[in-house]
């Protein structure tokens, strides 16, 4: 019994904490032992813009407290701020849209974005891929890091807890991708170990990307080719 039970630890020691709850699965046919296999891909997701929609539930709640007020419709989007470009449209905009976000039950009336969360499922299921969501919280944090985790367990379930990774500065976490809408994603670290695919959005769907940048235009896109490419060679996803 207890050498059954180090056996399961070092499994899903090796295998990834998703890859533990695969133990009732029959293995594949031909598929190789777990040490023998290789190393994993480390995915990091970003939450708002990629897999909850922040634009669209922004624009919902700003048109219904300040009905009287202009707006700026999604295709008119420019620029990651939302703040500063309804501050060039009237400058006492600027604050009544940072009063959406900072408000109770903003982040969790997020609908998902279209496919995202049926992806982000599917990448967790991968052999060899660990997946973990990347978010910035706001600095008036008071409602928005909870909401955050209580949408991951609404949405993806209890499981994905464990896979939160909170931080103002992606720049210092490890992974070989990071998908994201922020076309700028700088920090501390000026090398970080991911390649940065960026996800199109309203507002970044006009950029021209440098290559070798690469975008994910949406979740109906290949995503797993994009992973797939970070593979080694030999351990490609079946
Ligand atoms: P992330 O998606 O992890 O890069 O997080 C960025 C956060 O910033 C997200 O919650 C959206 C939010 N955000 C968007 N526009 C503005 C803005 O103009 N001001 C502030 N403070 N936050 C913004
Ligand atoms: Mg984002």
């Amino acid at each position: 019994m207890i050498l059954l039970g180090s056996l399961l630890h070092l499994y899903s020691r090796q295998c990834g904490p998703f890859a533990a709850l695969r133990l009732g699965r029959a293995p594949r046919s031909g598929a190789r032992s777990c040490s023998a296999r290789c190393r994993h891909l480390r995915v990091l997701v970003d939450m708002d813009g990629v897999l909850a929609d922040f634009e669209g539930g922004f624009l919902k709640k700003f048109r219904a407290r300040y009905p009287e007020k202009p707006y700026i419709a999604l295709e008119d989007r420019r620029g990651f701020w939302v703040s500063e470009q309804y501050g060039q449209l009237r400058s006492e905009l600027s604050e009544k849209a940072i009063s959406i976000w900072e408000s109770e039950n903003f982040f969790l009336e997020l609908d998902p974005i279209p496919g995202a969360v049926e992806a982000v499922k599917q990448m967790a299921e991968l052999e060899n891929t660990d997946v973990f969501i990347c978010t910035s919280p706001i600095k008036k944090y008071r409602y928005c890091c909870y909401e955050k985790y209580a949408w991951v367990e609404k949405h993806l379930g209890q499981e994905f807890l464990e896979h939160i990774v909170l931080t103002r500065d992606k720049t210092v976490i490890s992974g070989d991708l990071l998908i994201d809408d922020r076309p700028d994603i700088t920090g501390a670290e000026p090398s970080p170990s991911w390649e940065h695919v960026l996800f199109t959005a309203c507002h970044n769907k006009h950029l021209q990307l440098q290559p070798p940048r690469r975008r994910l235009h949406s979740w109906v896109e290949d995503w797993r080719a994009i992973l797939d490419s970070k593979r080694p060679p030999r351990s490609r996803a079946i």
